[in-house]
């Protein structure tokens, strides 16, 4: 992250929300051909090669990964969503998180959001690796899980899943709300 990215993520809840705007119409317009390019053939490759790196002798006392402060932004069906938490390894393993899914939509995807030549950009991750002790927030200018045209719509109040597939092979299943309950 650089220093404007920072000042970014640190910003007022009201730029903030032009932020998100901004994000959103990006998407739209350009985000879905450049920054959101789905990449059909990367996150393949990618969970070979890091399947290739897949530790199947993990237990579950060394493994314990967390989200804590899940939710998801309301939106209509057919829009665009993105659910944050953050995610904290309390094991003694290193993990990736390597595939995302939820009821809300098929397409979910693994974004990250910077800043370069000062617009907002966002680009799908094939993984997020986790050491321990590590706390990696996915958050409104940073990591984030898109949530490309839901099924459904999302509002305030509704639930959705979330399921988290990691390099190990373990899996978060998780129940998130839609609005954040800090706003
Ligand atoms: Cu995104």
């Amino acid at each position: 992250m650089n220093n404007q990215s920072l000042l970014f993520s640190s910003a007022s809840a009201r730029t903030k929300k032009t932020h998100i705007l901004l994000m959103v119409l990006i998407s739209i317009s350009l985000g879905l051909t450049l920054g959101c390019n789905t990449k059909a053939d990367r996150p393949d490759s990618a969970l070979e090669e890091q399947g290739n790196l897949a530790d199947s002798s993990i237990t579950t006392s060394e493994w314990s990964i967390s989200l804590n402060n899940a939710w998801a932004r309301p939106t209509k069906a057919g829009m665009m969503s993105a659910a944050y938490f953050t995610m904290r390894n309390n094991g003694s393993v290193p993990d990736s998180l390597v595939r995302v899914s939820s009821n809300a939509s098929k397409d979910v995807q693994i974004h990250l959001s910077y800043m370069n030549d000062g617009i907002m950009v966002m680009e799908e991750q094939p993984f997020v690796a986790i050491q321990p002790s590590e706390q990696i927030p996915f958050q409104p200018g940073g990591y984030h899980i898109m949530i490309i045209q839901p099924s459904m719509d999302m509002n305030e109040g509704d639930m959705i899943s979330l399921s988290l597939f990691f390099n190990s092979g373990m899996i978060i299943e998780q129940t998130i709300q839609v609005g954040n309950p800090a706003m």
